[in-house]
């Protein structure tokens, strides 16, 4: 299997068990796209290095799609192997196309990152990318799901190359990289995401509202358009992944890093430090303020990403994801949220000074107590119904502080 997945093209390459408690979180989704699994073949692909680390992103989108194809090419070419050896076998996307019926919930099949760990193909560095021992972070992971066991499977790393050196999380240009790991999932997805998905929603909303092509061009400059685009002709672009770009851990790159550091972070951190570009952040979150004190001069652009609940469980699972711990500062309370009508459910949503547990059930004493019809929530959140209207009329009703619903709505901005 080894040698067939390498001579398909991979660059490396370790097997999994279906039934390795590793992946167990996303054993019945497998299940249920691949019901013959058994194992999964996970691989790496190499990316040309200085092609991602260029302030030019074009340079880097075009290897991110080059080699995005090329690992879909070897999944398919090895299936194609397996498949004319009379074995059971097929392939998810490496990202693109998802379960796109499935948002904003998790669209994607299966989770490349954990199965290549489980593969023993690297470890998650404190960018949360899989780092492989040797090639470092520049590269991009496919799976293959088969209905063959092996003799043997692949074990872990017993080490993490990440070096913790914090070049992430200095270089991102939303403060998205926490340094103890933690990752603000919407700030890299409001800007790194622009011309994706709910970025690609929000410029379609734009267009609808506006009343003629000059309201249209106060909203959205020319090269705003062009590069639209250009993400619908070749590609959707990724506007930063700087996190990748930068970091220096694994065999065959850590050598210019160790010989001459101040060169490294003169060559390749400083050049997109510096950059002046335009940063989209969601109005009020953690991100505009990060890029206005760390970086003034790259320009903010304050934009909606599109991440809104489609029903209260993704309101329930979109709150960890949209959750800004610097907004939170300072606020300690307990909020109950009980959810009657077409979805009922109960929440126990606890802000602790920059730290969010959310439960189901009604735990413990609420500071506030929210009851609501679960559409007329829904529609709140969506800006289609006034909180006031919906306070009238009882479709929403509160009891304790309603200070403290404000204070909750910022840490969610
Ligand atoms: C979702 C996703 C994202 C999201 C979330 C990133 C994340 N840390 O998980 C966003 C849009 C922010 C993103 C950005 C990037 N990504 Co991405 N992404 C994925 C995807 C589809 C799944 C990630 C995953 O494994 N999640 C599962 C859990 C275990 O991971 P987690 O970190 O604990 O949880 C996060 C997600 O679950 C996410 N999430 C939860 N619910 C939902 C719902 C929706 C709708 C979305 C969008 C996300 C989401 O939020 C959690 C918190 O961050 C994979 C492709 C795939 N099919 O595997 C590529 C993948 C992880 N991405 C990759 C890359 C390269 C990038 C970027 C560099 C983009 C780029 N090319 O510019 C940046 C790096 C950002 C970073 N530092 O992590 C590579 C990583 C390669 C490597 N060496 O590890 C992958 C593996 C694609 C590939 N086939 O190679 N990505
Ligand atoms: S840049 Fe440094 S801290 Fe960040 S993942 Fe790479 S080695 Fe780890």
């Amino acid at each position: 299997m080894r040698e067939m997945a390498l001579s398909a093209g991979a660059d490396d390459v370790g097997f999994v068990s279906i039934d390795d408690p590793a992946i167990a979180f996303e054993r019945a989704e497998i299940l249920a796209a691949f019901p013959y699994a058994r194992t999964l073949v996970s691989f790496v692909m190499r990316m040309n290095r200085e092609n991602i680390r260029s302030p030019a992103r074009s340079l880097a989108n075009v290897e991110f799609h080059r080699v995005g194809d090329e690992t879909d090419a070897v999944s398919h070419r090895l299936t194609r192997m397996l498949e004319d050896m009379g074995v059971r076998a097929a392939y998810p996307a490496m990202a693109f196309p998802m379960e796109a019926a499935r948002w904003p919930a998790k669209m994607w099949v299966v989770s490349h990152k954990p199965v290549a760990v489980a593969a023993g193909l690297g470890k998650m560095g404190v960018h949360r990318n899989v780092i492989h021992p040797k090639f470092g972070n520049f590269i991009l992971l496919g799976t293959v799901v088969v209905d063959v066991a092996l003799d043997s499977y692949s074990r872990p790393l017993d080490y993490n190359p990440c070096l913790s050196c914090k070049l992430c999380v200095a270089v991102c240009p939303t403060g998205a990289i926490a340094p103890d790991g933690g990752f603000d999932f919407a700030a890299c997805y409001t800007h790194n995401y622009r011309e994706f998905m709910g970025g690609f929603m929000d410029w379609v909303e734009t267009i609808a509202d506006a009343k003629s092509a000059a309201g249209y061009r106060e909203k959205v400059e020319d090269a705003e358009s062009v590069s639209m685009w250009q993400s619908l002709a070749y590609g959707p672009n990724y506007k930063a992944a700087y996190c990748l770009a930068v970091c220096p851990a694994g065999e065959d790159v850590i050598g210019a890093y160790r010989g001459d550091r101040s060169g490294f972070l003169q060559s390749i951190v400083d050049p997109l430090k510096k950059k002046k570009e335009t940063i989209y952040v969601t109005p009020l979150s953690d991100a505009e303020d990060y890029v206005k004190r760390r970086f003034p001069h790259k320009r903010v652009k304050r934009v909606a990403n599109g991440m809104r609940a489609a029903s209260i469980a993704s309101f329930a699972r979109g709150l960890s994801l949209r959750f800004q711990k610097k907004r939170a500062a300072g606020l300690s309370a307990v909020y109950h949220f009980a959810f009657s009508g077409a979805e009922r459910k109960d929440l126990t949503v606890r802000i602790d000074n920059g730290r969010l547990e959310v439960g189901e059930g009604l735990i413990g004493k609420a500071d506030l107590v929210i009851r609501a019809d679960a559409q007329s929530w829904l529609r709140f959140l969506r800006k289609e119904r006034s909180l006031l209207w919906a306070l009238v009329t009882l479709e929403i009703r509160l009891r304790g502080d309603p200070r403290l619903l404000a204070a909750f709505g910022k840490c969610f901005p």
